[in-house]
Formats: structure tokens, sequence, C-alpha cells
């Protein structure tokens, strides 16, 4: 039985140095200052509405829908954007391995994000954003943080 706690403790504490899920106003800082306030139009408060409602701003968050999986902070799919080695005709238009968009450092995810949206449908390209964040007051996603 101690032998089985000890593994438990091990792998939960494998399992959240792979792991970061960021704050509201944290993540809310590190797109800012990754540009994103205003990119292609979209205020930083779409931006974190898109995120919380994709990943609940969950750096490791993966999405299976059986023909492709949507990968990290920003749900990027692995048809078109990144590459997962088991997506059958991957556009891999961001150039990227899927595993890229799982870790701790989210500037790669915020470099293909930002080429998602240039492509006509802009942040209409994310279905939660589409669902929750078009033409919704999405002030709260940014109010009481530091910026
Ligand atoms: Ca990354």
């Amino acid at each position: 039985m101690k032998g089985f706690l000890a593994l438990i403790l091990c792998c939960a504490f494998l399992a959240s140095s792979e792991a970061k899920v960021f704050t509201k106003c944290e993540l809310a800082k590190v797109l800012k200052t990754a540009g994103l306030d205003g990119y292609y139009g979209y205020s930083l408060a779409n931006w974190m509405c898109m995120a919380y409602y994709e990943s609940r701003y969950t750096t490791n968050a993966k999405y299976d829908n059986g023909w492709s999986r949507d990968y990290g902070v920003f749900q990027i799919n692995s048809y078109w954007w990144c590459n997962d080695g088991i997506t059958s005709g991957t556009k891999n238009a961001c150039s990227i391995s899927c595993s890229s968009l799982m870790n701790d450092d989210i500037s790669d995810d915020i470099v293909c994000a930002k080429r998602v949206v240039r492509d006509p449908n802009g942040m209409g390209a994310w279905v939660a954003w589409n669902n929750y964040c078009k033409n919704a007051d999405v002030s709260s996603f940014v109010s009481g943080c530091a910026l």
C-alpha cells in the first residue's frame, strides 16, 4: 500500500511538471506581450475568451475527434496546422509538431495562432469562439488584470 501511494505521488508530480494551467491574468499578460491584443482586429479579451472555452487555459489539452486532434491552449488542429504523425494528409500549415503545442512554452503556439487567424475566417476558425465569444461581452476575460 505504501508503494502504491508512492507511485501515485510520483506520477502526480511528473504530470504537474509537464502541464501548465495558466491563471487568467497570467495568460492575458503573455498574450498581450506577444502582440495578440488587436492582432488582425481581435482584442485581447477575444483571444482570452477563445482560449478559455477551448482549453480552460490548459497547455496540454488534447481533443480527439477520431480523424484529427486539437492540441494545446488554443486547441490547434492536426489536419490543418500541425503534424502529430498520425493524422492522414495533414497540411501542417504552421510547420510544427503538435507535441510542441502541448508544453509550457506557448510562444510557438502563439505564432501558429497568428497564422490561423490570418485565414479568411479569422477567429471563426475556432468553434468555441463562434459559440461563446463572437458578438459577446468578453470584457470579463481581461478585467482585473494589470496589463
Ligand atoms: Ca509550445
